[in-house]
């Protein structure tokens, strides 16, 4: 993966404008029952331009920040604005993009003191609810296609962390992970990966990128070194920027075009 010429580094630029008179995919809020939490949950997904269920689709599972929710992405980062761009360029592979909420508790709003350690826990436990719960309710209510191949999971900061966390102790699951800045939740790299020669052979792709101005960089550092230094393929991009937006929608606009 390293031989690939695209220059990650430099941010790019128009491709999160709204363009006119191109066709548009649809994101909606839904509801999922879950057994991990013991209640209804949200989500909310994107279906693509000409979204028909005569057609089959990967899936994108796209995690928020701690002080997100399923709304994060929507409100601040625009994905359906960057994947309808990118469909009109035919730059990216039909696919649902689903936006969960990854703190899997009752309340599960950003309120209140958002780091308190059982907020921070619900993080941890959204694995079983995207495994048991919400892939299943994806996988009823769409038509999409179910092979570890046609999944990808990937999210900003916590959401970087759940996506390296679940995505490589599941990639029976997974074969396209992107983390971008992830955060302290992020497993030391010999508990993420320990046997990564099997990782190795699995990953379609696995995307790391952070901000050279991000005060968390060092989990992204040393998920780096450990990668490199067990041969396991991924992309690295330490790329102009702070723990914010511009990053994590640079990430998002990157990797989509990568995945399936
Ligand atoms: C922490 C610092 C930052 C932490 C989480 C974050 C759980 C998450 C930041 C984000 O999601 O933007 O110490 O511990």
């Amino acid at each position: 993966m390293y031989g690939n010429s695209t220059d990650y580094t430099v941010q790019a630029t128009g491709y999160d404008k709204e363009r006119d008179s191109i066709a548009r995919g649809e994101i909606r809020t839904i509801e999922y029952p879950s057994a991990t939490v013991g209640n209804n949950r949200k989500a909310r997904v994107y279906t693509p331009p000409g979204y028909s269920a005569a057609e089959k689709y990967s899936v994108l599972y796209l995690l928020h920040g701690i002080g997100g929710d399923e709304n994060e992405w929507y409100s601040h980062g625009k994905p359906q604005i960057i994947l309808d761009n990118l469909y009109a360029d035919q730059s990216i592979k039909p696919m649902i993009v689903v936006l969960p909420n990854g703190r899997a508790m009752r309340n599960d709003r950003a309120e209140g003191d958002i780091f308190a350690p059982d907020k921070v826990q619900a993080f941890e436990t959204f694995e079983s609810d995207l495994l048991q719960d919400l892939i299943p309710y994806i996988e009823a209510n769409y038509s999409v296609l179910t092979g570890r191949n046609n999944r990808a999971i990937a999210g900003l900061s916590m959401g970087g962390g759940q996506s390296l966390n679940i995505g490589l102790n599941n990639l029976d699951r997974f074969a396209w992970i992107g983390a971008f800045s992830p955060a302290p939740n992020t497993k030391l790299p010999e508990l993420l990966l320990p046997k990564p020669d099997i990782a190795a052979e699995q990953l379609s792709l696995l995307w790391l990128s952070c901000g050279d101005k991000d005060r968390l960089k060092d989990i992204s550092d040393r998920t780096h070194a450990y990668l490199s230094q067990h041969s396991v393929p991924h992309i690295w991009v330490e790329e102009d920027g702070d723990h914010d937006w511009p990053v994590w929608k640079n990430g998002l606009y990157q990797f989509s075009r990568l995945i399936f």
